[in-house]
């Protein structure tokens, strides 16, 4: 495979733009090699600036769930496009996906798009605090909910990645307002928020993790969590921007029926345009401003290409069987990479929930951060390699997940299957 032009481009973006790249996992470094420019997309594959074909798991980090490119969301953007591309005011097709959104996830009665996951958990964290008069925030280990700054503590995604513990730039006096403690115990869980439930607004919580790799929540994690807030006076934020339209229409809390008070979206509700957004009880929501004095506002929030896209998407999803032939897709390929691995000899412990999953290289289990850590990146770094030589494109990074798009077929998902087992033989 021949990445000449990549490279190229890789150093002059490097002169432009800090580290190359406009998100720092996209770097590659934890993988070791160069990024690879993209030029196209077409469902399940995408296509560099050299010419190479790769199987894409990496879907834009999850927004394309019906693969690149899907004729209704291309044409629902073009549409829009005519009619000019953001007018900063209110439209119809804000309210139709509001409406939709409104629908389908159980516990959202009202809802406001911006433009971003960073911007819908900060938003939503922000109003947890202004409802409650209370400051401190609870996060969990190795969960990601973007960059703000409260959330910069102990992250995953790009943090964990790199091994940053947290980020210069994030003054003492925000850092003091967020206790960051392990995903999946119940017992700390309950120690913590008794302890300084007075001062405590929010919990924030990825219901599926997605961001240190694929973990799922424990039987009784998520229930935990919401006996405690609502006892306690905490207001609940289910972080669903990977989750939410990926698990269930209604997203993880539908698949785990546990209502949250707010939820985040992001990624599938724009259909790969710029979109994120927070709702939850109108009790709540209705404490954001004009109506309330909770201060939030965005010039393209809402923006009519965004929404469009979005509304194609979310209307491509509610297809007969849509979740189970997706799901059944992903359990049939994540059994054919445990087997893989178990053929070539290579510890492996495969996560999935729905189509989501990861393959980390130990042989203990995953449940939260420190197991993760466990993991061997460097083998993964080989493995990844070798994979997109073979024209298989996986997350440059064992702490984020592989997306199962709708476009996967099962012939590629068994050639994949092959190719793994292939590069795990070399590996052992
Ligand atoms: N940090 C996000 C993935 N969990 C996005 C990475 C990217 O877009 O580069």
């Amino acid at each position: 495979m021949n990445t000449t032009v990549s490279d190229k481009m890789f150093e002059k973006a490097k002169e432009v733009i800090p580290g190359g790249v406009n998100s720092p996992v996209r770097a590659c470094k934890s993988v070791g090699r160069n990024p690879i420019f993209i030029q196209k997309a077409k469902g399940s594959k995408v296509y560099d600036i050299d010419g190479n074909e790769y199987i894409d798991f990496v879907c834009s980090w999850g927004p394309m769930i019906h693969g690149h490119a899907p004729d209704e969301i291309i044409d629902a953007v073009k549409e829009a496009a005519d009619d000019s591309t953001s007018f900063g005011a209110p439209t119809t097709k804000e309210m139709a996906l509001a409406s939709m959104v409104v629908d389908a996830v159980p516990s959202i009665e009202k809802v406001r798009f911006v433009n971003s996951g960073t911007e819908a958990t900060m938003s939503a964290v922000r109003l947890a605090r202004g409802y409650t008069g209370k400051d401190i925030i609870v996060k969990f280990d190795g969960c990601y909910h973007g960059h703000a700054d409260s959330f910069l503590i102990k992250a995953g995604s790009g943090l964990i990645t790199l091994g940053i513990p947290g980020s210069p730039g994030v003054p003492d006096d925000v850092v003091k307002n967020t206790i960051s403690i392990p995903y999946n115990d119940d017992e700390i869980l309950e120690k913590t928020l008794r302890e300084k439930s007075d001062s405590i607004a929010c919990v924030i919580v990825e219901p599926v993790a997605g961001n240190m790799g694929c973990i799922s929540p424990s039987k009784t994690f998520l229930k935990k969590m919401r006996e405690l807030t609502t006892e306690l006076g905490i207001v609940l934020i289910f972080d669903e921007v990977i989750t939410g339209f990926r698990l269930s229409y209604g997203g993880a809390q539908e698949l785990f029926g546990i209502m949250p008070d707010l939820t985040c979206l992001g990624k599938i509700i724009g259909g790969g345009l710029p979109v994120g957004a927070y709702g939850g009880k109108a009790e709540i929501m209705d404490q954001v401003a004009p109506d309330g004095p909770v201060y939030q506002a965005g010039t393209l929030s809402g923006n009519p290409l965004a929404m469009a896209a979005g509304i194609a998407n979310l209307r491509l999803l509610r297809r007969d069987n849509f979740y189970k032939e997706l799901n059944e897709k992903a359990e049939f390929f994540a059994d054919g990479l445990a087997k893989a691995a178990e053929s070539a000899g290579v510890p492996v412990t495969l996560n999935r929930v729905g189509s989501l999953m990861t393959g980390f290289f130990t042989q203990d289990p995953v449940t939260d951060f420190e197991s993760a850590m466990k993991s061997d990146s460097d083998k993964y770094a080989v493995h990844y390699r070798q994979m997109l030589e073979k024209g298989v494109y996986l997350a440059p990074s064992q702490f984020e997940v592989a997306f199962i798009s709708a476009s996967h077929t099962t012939e590629e998902l068994k050639k994949v299957i092959e190719m793994t087992e292939w590069s795990f033989k070399k590996l052992a």
